[in-house]
């Protein structure tokens, strides 16, 4: 067993508490890695506050870097020493992973959310207890963490000298505004886009929409400060969410929105959004709403017009080839997500998260270990 120290969550009444704990051995088809950084996401302050389905008390943690220190007998995709980022984990042989969709795996839960292995079996310990983790196949906010070849990307030594606590938050709310924008809603050059929400999804997709072409690239947040860094980043038009969002929308685009991108998951800006579109308009989202609510939208017109509703999970992403494509754009200096992170040192993990919460920071990256 190795030891690690771990920052445990027991739910939203209490701060996370950094212990020690202890891994499991290596199965064959897994490997360790290092942490060197780890950015923290909604999804993670979702589990503590008990809105999905997961196990506490647990390690969260799905947006690890750092180096691989062991791998099993069966791994052959990575080594010791490689420098790594980590992802969501899938089953492999599913129908969605079979046609490269692993977010959409059959397998999800048990591989992600379970608190274990997909096989029911603990990854760590604490005072010889088990102790749920292996979220998203990692649980990174720890030194060390037991992964898969197919959560983890070798980072490609183009992106030597880019270190691993920028590259680390690429693997969630990155790659999910950018592939949703790029591969799921494949945006055309010249046509408009509006997103709903400049957190990191929103984001992301701002920066995503620029590579495409999409013009106007409209970013619609209640936040004048993300608002100034969406125009930075992309945005032509900003429009504050305590304005007429709809009459600005058709103001500028008098035939709709080829694209309307929600990433709030407020079911009236989800309808606004649907509202928009042009002729064979693309309603894409990404906003959790509550499990029971519904919306509605007009029939006759998204019919008669060709539109579409699309939810997309992850970006629609396929790690192994989407990661570096990312990557590549981030040192061309198309995708300047860094503008978005802030650091903080692994102990700094409460203080992290109330950076979040408040809005100061929109991506919180903490230092685990030196890289
Ligand atoms: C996930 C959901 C499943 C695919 C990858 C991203 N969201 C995490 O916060
Ligand atoms: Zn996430």
């Amino acid at each position: 067993m190795t030891t690690a120290r771990a920052a445990i969550c027991h739910g939203s009444s209490q701060p996370f508490a950094i212990a020690d704990v202890q891994l499991d051995a290596l199965r064959p088809d897994e490997l360790r890695v290092r942490i060197v950084a780890c950015g923290i996401c909604h999804t993670d302050l979702a589990v503590r506050d008990a809105q999905l389905p997961v196990p506490l008390p647990i390690v969260l943690g799905h947006e690890g870097a750092g180096i691989v220190e062991a791998v099993g007998s069966a791994v052959t995709a990575v080594k010791p020493g490689d420098r790594v980022v980590m992802s969501f984990n899938s089953c492999g042989h599913c129908p969605s992973c079979a046609v490269d969709a692993p977010t959409y795996c059959y397998e999800f839960f048990p591989h992600n959310w379970s608190g274990t292995r997909a096989d029911g079996s603990p990854t760590l310990f604490q005072d010889g207890q088990p102790l749920n983790g292996h979220f998203f196949g990692q649980s990174a906010f720890a030194t060390h963490a037991i992964a898969h070849e197919r959560n983890v990307v070798r980072v490609p030594d183009t992106m030597d000298g880019v270190p691993l606590d920028i590259l680390a938050p690429i693997g969630c709310g990155l790659m999910t505004g950018a592939g949703a924008v790029l591969r799921a809603m494949k945006v055309r050059a010249g046509l408009p886009i509006a997103i709903w929400g400049a957190g990191t999804v929103g984001m992301a997709a701002i920066m995503a929409a620029k590579i495409a072409g999409a013009d106007p690239i409209i970013a619609i947040d209640v936040h004048e400060s993300r608002l100034t860094l969406a125009q930075e980043l992309g945005a032509t038009h900003v429009i504050n969410g305590k304005d007429d969002v709809a009459a600005r929308i058709r103001d500028l685009c008098p035939a709709g929105l080829g694209y309307a991108f929600d990433t709030t998951g407020i079911n009236r800006l989800i309808e606004q959004a649907v509202s928009l579109l042009a002729p064979m308009g693309i309603a894409g989202l990404v906003g959790a709403s509550g499990p029971a609510d519904m919306v509605s939208f007009n029939e006759a017109a998204l019919m008669g017009g060709g539109r579409r509703i699309m939810g997309i999970l992850g970006g629609d992403s396929d790690l192994q080839a989407f990661l570096p494509e990312l990557m590549d754009h981030y040192r061309a200096g198309r995708f300047p997500f860094d503008r978005l992170i802030g650091h903080f040192p692994f102990d700094a993990i409460n203080e992290a998260i109330a950076a979040s919460e408040s809005g100061q920071v929109v991506k919180p990256v903490l230092r685990i270990s030196e890289e």
